[in-house]
């Protein structure tokens, strides 16, 4: 079977109707940016579907404007933390108390490139929506000016160093017994480890003790820390929510005073030593002092420098398959254990993305034509050790399949009109 033919498969298998499993076993339920990308897969052979993916994730919208990293739509004892241990009370389906990177504006437009205008409707109707997320980024979580997380989990890069730093302030000492259900799944040398995951179960704890009340959870809980990804990505789905506001005769005003505080908040994630931005611990202003993803994807939002072009250069060019998330040469590095060093497609299609709008097209097919070799090499893996493609954590999954279709397969070019 042909490779597109296999990812169309892959998806049609971990989709349950109206949402998509990011890949069934370790991950039983909806999870936000996976599924974003899952419907930008979706796009490319079932454009209805896909708009049904999104609304489903929207649909779980609390009423402050956030929208939550899991959505719990049926109960599998076969994960943890389930809904039990988030408790964020009386929501059909239960959902998770924090967020995740919110790629859905970016992707929502261009998916609605793909095919417009059939798909103006559907836009239209997540509009006001997503404007209500990005308008409670804005106003929970970029308080000190860059995008800032409350838990590892909200960065979706759960266990990336960058995170050290504000994880050894977290005291998870106190979080009782519990049974991981990730280790079972798969390899637990290519997992977070028990301490981290110690310290996870606090924070989470935390949130239900302020009955997850959102600032002050941000204000007051054990753990906050800048996220160049998510402030990078939230930077350019801010300028994507402002042209389709655009596009469907809204006034934008809002969403661009937005997108300038958060500009204007880049010098602050910039660390001079480290020649790139950095994530930062807003308790105590120190810099976690790694190079990786999260400062990559300054290129999504046009905020690139020559010193990060050198170092991007130097990281990418030590390994073989894509970008890592980590620097191997950093001792932090480690590369098949989950956002330490292993190369995700999904996250080299959003660079490449950045590099594309950026006038580096160059860069944009090397690592298109990396990415591609990799998958064909390890498969539709979870992620992927960037120095030999094998593939690690969970199989068929739903976002490396979606980035086949897209991204890596095909030019984003060549899907236009497609589905
Ligand atoms: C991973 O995160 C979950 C917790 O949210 C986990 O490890 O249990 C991350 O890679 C995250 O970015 C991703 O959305 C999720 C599902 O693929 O898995």
């Amino acid at each position: 079977m042909d490779l597109d033919e296999k990812a169309r498969q892959t998806l049609r298998q971990n989709d349950k109707g109206g949402y998509t499993l990011p890949t069934h076993g370790l991950y039983p339920y909806q999870w936000n940016w996976d599924s974003v990308f899952a419907a930008w897969g979706f796009a490319t052979f079932d454009m209805p579907r896909a708009w049904d993916e999104i609304d489903t994730l929207l649909a779980s919208q609390w009423d402050d404007g956030m929208v939550p990293h899991i959505i719990f739509h049926k109960p599998d004892p076969f994960y943890f933390p389930g809904p039990d241990v988030w408790s964020t009370g009386d929501r059909t389906p239960a959902t998770s108390g924090i967020s995740q990177p919110p790629v859905a504006a970016t992707l929502a437009r261009m998916i609605w490139e793909m095919d417009a205008p059939a798909s103006q409707a559907r836009l239209a109707a997540i509009y006001p929506k997503l404007v209500k997320w990005h308008r409670w980024w804005h106003e929970v979580r970029c308080v000190h000016g860059p995008a800032a997380i409350v838990h590892p989990w909200e960065s979706g890069r759960d266990n990336c160093p960058d995170w050290d730093i504000g994880m050894a302030g977290v005291d998870g000492s106190n979080v009782g017994e519990y049974t991981r259900r990730d280790t079972g799944h798969v390899d637990p040398s290519m997992r977070p480890q028990k301490e981290e995951y110690d310290r996870y179960i606090a924070m989470v704890q935390f949130g239900v003790s302020v009955g997850w009340d959102q600032k002050r959870v941000t204000n007051e809980g054990p753990f906050l820390m800048a996220d160049p990804g998510i402030t990078f990505i939230l930077l350019r789905a801010h300028d994507d929510l402002a042209f389709i506001g655009k596009a469907l005769g809204h006034d934008t005003t809002e969403i661009e005073g937005w997108a300038r505080d958060l500009r204007a908040a880049l010098p602050e994630i910039w660390n001079a030593d480290l020649g790139a931005y950095d994530a930062r611990n807003l308790r105590t202003g120190e810099f976690a002092g790694i190079l990786g993803s999260g400062a990559f994807l300054a290129y999504l939002a046009g905020a690139g420098t020559p010193e990060l072009d050198a170092n991007l250069m130097r990281v990418w060019n030590s390994v073989t398959y894509g970008i890592p998330s980590a620097d191997p040469e950093s001792p932090m590095f480690d590369a098949r254990r989950y956002w330490r060093g292993p190369s995700w497609p999904f996250l080299n299609a959003l660079m490449a993305i950045g590099f594309r709008d950026n006038g580096r097209p160059d860069l944009e097919a090397r690592l298109r034509s990396e990415t591609a070799a990799m998958i064909r090499k390890g498969g539709f893996a979870e992620y992927l050790d960037p120095n030999d493609a094998t593939p690690c954590g969970g199989a068929n999954f739903t976002w490396t399949a979606a980035i086949w279709l897209t991204w890596a397969g095909k030019t984003i070019e060549e899907n236009r009109g497609a589905a």
